[in-house]
């Protein structure tokens, strides 16, 4: 068993950190979505992974596989996959938020066995991938570019660690201890020691987590090393290149034709742009986050500030997806954002809840909060059927009815994605800091904080989403000074503070889009926030053609969209009346949220030539939207978010 120093030891100095998923209970809006993970989906996901092989990839006593190429045999789900630890990892880690939420004997007994295996797989020196070790053997860090290597590394390590804190139990997070340390050993800046770092950003935020789990330094700086080492040129010559020469290749033999594919085009420091693959540009910028807030490193500030900027500015759907094309999985040029083609895989919004997480480490400010409550309640949540058994992975704005959550994928990076994001909101709720606490999103819940050397109950009361109103009570150990800094959303035009019963203006207590309430705090003590939630329509920046004359609705942090089951065909024939109210209505088979009902027109062409000298007549038609994140639900159908719009006079 590797030593460890106390968990949280004092010279892991940071500003503000999230509680760990076992502090913050959580129930209301998420709750039922957290009993469907923990009851159905947790399974599902070992079930699904077990059946396509990964069991078998891994455990050195069973059969070895072998190497099965995707599409050989004409079954695409036939394939061992290089980055099949990852989804191990992710589904253990949903599994053991799952069991945070409710104990689950059989679901345990089954984590236990696969990490049983990888305990048998795991080499003398400490390396761990069971591709290399069974598939491909001889071949260890030879090709950080493609190859995930170090990408598998970080999930499994999340997953220990998050199956550690469900269960105490230490064996996984051992495990994957001794594989950081051999990680440590390999790479670094010492004499015969590789520079390199992984192409698919993911151990460094991964590593972040196992140096706060453990209270172990050695592994923060491991994860600045891969930060600091990401886009050098070391000798004049890139990692990648240099790899590809060993390996006898040429660099310039490389499918994506640049390194911003990776982000490593550039010294991080030196990026001012959001490019490449999307879930590793949001995963890399997660890590350097960490790396920043960890050690008080304002020197990754200016990228991290002006690259959210050029996301957040010129590239980011309504929806909180992010990264239009499928050939790159990642994005293109700015205000590129077709709805229908969209590829807005569901991984990406989940790494831009990650992000804008990890950049309120830096201190609470609602431009991150936003965009973090914009991807989880939209682009990321759309991503898991409510029923926890079907997922999607590319999620378009508009559909004509073909689109539709799949069971399961070659790829399966989203399903577990998905999952481990929902059973961990708890820790997307807080932040905790030496004498503050930021409460960045709303749901009800109950909280074990600590600020100011005391420990605080924090609990929520609030039907959040479906209405603004929310109650905290406070119940500090003892009475304690401290700041409670409360997010005041974005996206509501007015709020409402009252402390104890006392009204405060929130102009006078606002920074960065927080109230920020700093007193003696007493158990008992209790605010009352009530958010205006109208429905309001969103208009695309004009150099975004697709969406022009067009609207996207949202109440609160809920986007939405029209679906065939409600509004019948072409959906592009119906057009929103001007001025027009919106009546909150009850439908059945959408999660208990409000749909939004409101009259516009239909437009209807006299006759059926493709072309006529006369605009189609409108007739007068209920339209009814429903949360994007719960299309798909019920019946097949198309389905649309920005949708056409008379425009005010
Ligand atoms: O490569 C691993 C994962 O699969 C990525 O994060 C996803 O985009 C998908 O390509
Ligand atoms: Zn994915």
């Amino acid at each position: 068993m590797t030593n460890f120093s106390s968990a949280n030891s004092a010279h892991l100095a940071a500003k503000f950190r999230p509680p760990s998923v076992d502090q913050v209970r959580v129930g209301g809006f998420f709750g039922p979505r957290i009993e469907t993970i923990a009851t159905t989906t947790a399974h599902t996901l070992l079930d699904r992974c077990i059946a396509a092989g990964m069991l078998d990839q891994v455990d050195p006593d069973r059969p070895n596989p072998g190497l099965r190429i995707p599409f050989q045999n004409g079954n695409d789900t036939v394939s061992t996959q290089m980055f099949w630890d990852s989804d191990f990892g992710k589904s253990i880690e949903a599994a053991a938020y799952g069991l945070l939420h409710k104990p689950d004997a059989a679901l345990e007994a089954r984590i236990d066995e696969i990490v049983d295996a990888y305990g048998r797989l795991q080499d003398e020196n400490g390396y761990l991938n069971s591709w290399y070790q069974r598939i491909e053997p001889g071949k260890r860090w030879t090709n950080l570019r493609d190859c995930h290597e170090l990408y598998n590394a970080g999930h499994l390590m999340e997953g220990a660690v998050a199956y550690y804190h469900a269960t105490g139990k230490r064996r996984f997070l051992d495990i994957m201890a001794r594989y950081a340390d051999h990680i440590a050993s390999i790479f670094g800046p010492g004499d015969g020691q590789k520079r390199g770092y992984c192409g698919h950003p993911e151990i460094e935020l991964a590593l972040v987590k196992l140096g706060r789990a453990t209270g172990e330094r050695r592994y923060l700086d491991l994860a600045r090393f891969f930060v600091d080492e990401r886009g050098q040129r070391p000798n004049g010559q890139h990692y990648y290149d240099r790899e590809a020469r060993e390996r006898g290749r040429d660099p310039s033999d490389y499918h994506f034709a640049t390194y911003e594919y990776s982000q490593s085009h550039i010294p991080v420091r030196d990026q001012r742009h959001v490019v490449g693959h999307a879930v590793r540009a949001a995963y890399l910028y997660s890590g350097m986050a960490d790396v920043s807030t960890e050690f008080g490193d304002g020197s990754l500030k200016p990228a991290l500030e002006t690259i959210w900027g050029h996301l957040t500015d010129k590239n980011l759907y309504v929806t909180g997806g992010f990264g239009p094309s499928a050939h790159n999985e990642g994005l293109t040029f700015d205000y590129d954002l077709p709805n229908e083609t969209a590829y807005a895989e569901t991984c990406a919004a989940v790494a831009l809840v990650f992000w804008a997480s990890r950049m309120l480490g830096l201190g609470p400010d609602r431009a991150y909060a936003d965009v973090m409550e914009r991807a989880l309640y939209n682009g990321a949540l759309v991503g898991l059927s409510l029923d926890g058994t079907q997922f999607f992975y590319d999620n378009p704005l508009e559909s004509r009815g073909k689109h539709h959550r799949w069971t399961w994928h070659r790829c399966p990076c989203c399903p577990p994605n998905i999952a481990r994001l929902v059973a961990s909101i708890g820790t997307y709720l807080y932040g905790e800091a030496q004498d503050e606490i930021a409460v960045h999103l709303y749901c009800d819940s109950v909280a074990e904080l600590k600020t100011a050397g005391v420990a605080v109950r924090i609990r929520q009361e609030t039907a959040y989403p479906v209405e603004g109103s929310v109650r905290l009570t406070l119940e500090p150990e003892h009475a304690a000074e401290f700041t409670l800094s409360l997010r005041l959303p974005g996206w509501s035009p007015q709020v409402t503070i009252r402390v104890n019963g006392e009204v405060l203006d929130p102009a006078g207590v606002e920074e960065k889009g927080y109230a920020k309430l700093t007193r003696l705090w007493q158990a008992g003590d209790h605010i009352e926030l009530e958010f205006a939630m109208p429905v309001q329509r969103l208009y695309a920046n004009a150099k975004v053609g697709v969406d022009q004359g067009r609207v996207a609705l949202q109440r609160g942090p809920l986007v939405y969209c029209l679906e065939g089951v409600d509004n019948g065909e072409d959906l592009n024939a119906l057009v929103l009346q001007p001025q027009s109210g919106f009546r909150c209505e009850v439908v059945d088979g959408i999660g208990g949220l409000p749909a939004l009902v409101t009259t516009g027109w239909r437009e209807k062409s006299e006759s059926d030539h493709l072309y006529t000298l006369s605009a189609p007549q409108r007739v007068p038609t209920e339209i009814r939207a429903v949360p994007y994140h719960v299309w798909d639900n019920r019946d097949d159908g198309e389905m649309l978010v920005w949708i056409r719009a008379e425009a005010d006079q």
